[in-house]
């Protein structure tokens, strides 16, 4: 391929190991390199299936293919033999063919190599964010770009003209009329509380969908198509499929299609309380402005335990009391992972009713932080001016 003379090349490798996330962030990432920074961008996917999933554009079956001005590789093994770009990132430490590290070290100039690692509110980030590592046999060095909430670390993603496509949707009835009925439901019943729900297989969801059911409070449940949908279809006793609305007392359940990362984005504003997973739907639903509840991706030993609450931590910091227990209370109970397995039983009328009555407060939670991430430089502004200070 032909780039543009002085365009910055830049390489990014993306290994899904499961779901949706790793993809979610590279794929925006690239995008945004491409349209705000100007940057040629090759993304090497190993999954191309699930790039679809979240980018319907994507031909699972071509090798090579333009998204969005991204220029989209298949990464398969017998990886072919390409001239490194200027940049080559490493998504989530995948590891870089064996050919290509020689070919990077085979440059005349080296590539500037960056590990981008997964999000964490912990502190010690900000220690280790942007740390040197040499490569045991070539001379290259990789450094390390860790994202996190605040000015010491890499930040998080956020496109320019987010916040404008956002305000634009809230207040155009028209737009969310469209979007409904593009889901294929018509606008949700006008009194009920609104929610995206999107996690992980919880043995702890058909304790809320029937506390929900029996609540005061009209809910509508928004679920998308995903491996969720056998929990909901012991909830609802039949099979459930995309498009289908079912009722249960004063919960609606509608099953939405899985839908584009644009769409989704639109989903999470569309709602008053969106449930959340992994990274990239976690951030988005910050950027959202509503309250949220994340299902944090679980590790071994209970480390997502220690990294769901150092960003607790940060997230209630200015709320109050009452608030910041609701906040916790609840998450603790939706991530609780005892060594044999999830524990129902954990999510109980009590528990949610405080979070109902601390509503009013969690959305100005919400409004306050996002307002403290916006202060902030991007994380793809940032990892661009990092690599520039290396070129
Ligand atoms: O799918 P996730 O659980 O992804 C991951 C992976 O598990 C990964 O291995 C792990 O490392 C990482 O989490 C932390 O959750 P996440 O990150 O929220 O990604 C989901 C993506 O799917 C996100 O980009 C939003 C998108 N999405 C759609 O595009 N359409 C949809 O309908 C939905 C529900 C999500």
């Amino acid at each position: 391929m032909i780039r543009p003379a002085r365009q910055v090349a830049w390489d990014v490798f993306c290994h899904v190991i499961d779901n949706y996330g790793d993809i979610g962030v590279c794929w925006r990432l690239a995008r945004q390199l491409t349209s705000e920074h100007g940057c040629a961008v090759r993304l090497w996917v190993n999954d191309l299936t699930a790039f679809r999933r979240i980018c319907p554009e994507i031909d699972p079956l071509l090798p090579a293919q333009y998204a969005q001005g991204v220029e989209v590789r298949h990464w398969v093994a017998g990886f072919p033999d390409v001239v490194p770009g200027d940049v080559v990132i490493e998504a989530f430490a995948c590891q870089l063919p064996d050919n290509f590290v020689a070919a990077m070290a085979a440059r005349r100039v080296s590539p500037v190599w960056v590990n981008l690692e997964y999000l964490s509110a912990e502190a010690w980030v900000t220690g280790c964010h942007t740390l040197p590592s040499p490569h045991p046999r070539f001379p290259l060095t990789k450094y390390f770009f860790f994202p996190g909430f605040s000015e010491t670390n890499g930040g998080v993603l956020r496109e320019r003209d987010l916040e404008d496509r956002r305000t634009a949707f809230c207040n155009s009835p028209e737009q969310q009329i469209e979007f409904w009925l593009s889901l294929g439901f018509p606008p949700p019943p006008a009194d009920a509380l609104v929610i995206s729900f999107f996690s992980y297989e919880n043995a702890m969801i058909g304790d809320l969908l029937t506390v929900w059911a029996q609540g005061k409070v009209p809910i509508c449940c928004l679920a998308p198509e995903t491996q969720t949908l056998t929990l909901l279809e012991t909830f609802a006793g039949q099979s459930l499929r995309a498009g289908n609305t079912k009722r249960f007392g004063q919960l609606e359940i509608r099953v939405l299609p899985f839908v584009a990362q644009t769409d989704y984005d639109r989903l999470l504003w569309a709602s008053d309380i969106n449930f959340v997973r992994g990274e990239d739907s976690f951030v988005r639903a910050q950027w959202a402005e509503k309250p949220m509840v994340w299902h944090i991706y679980p590790q071994d030993e209970g480390a997502h335990l220690i990294k769901l609450g150092a960003f607790l931590d940060l997230y209630t910091a200015s709320a109050s009391t009452a608030t910041a227990d609701a906040v916790r209370g609840f998450h603790e109970a939706w991530n609780a992972r005892m060594s044999g397995g999830e524990q129902p039983g954990l999510i109980t009328p009590e528990l949610w009713q405080r979070c109902l009555d601390a509503l009013p407060d969690l959305r100005r939670l919400a409004l306050n932080w996002a307002n403290y991430l916006k202060k902030q430089d991007d994380l793809c502004s940032r990892l661009v001016r990092f690599c520039r200070s290396k070129l």
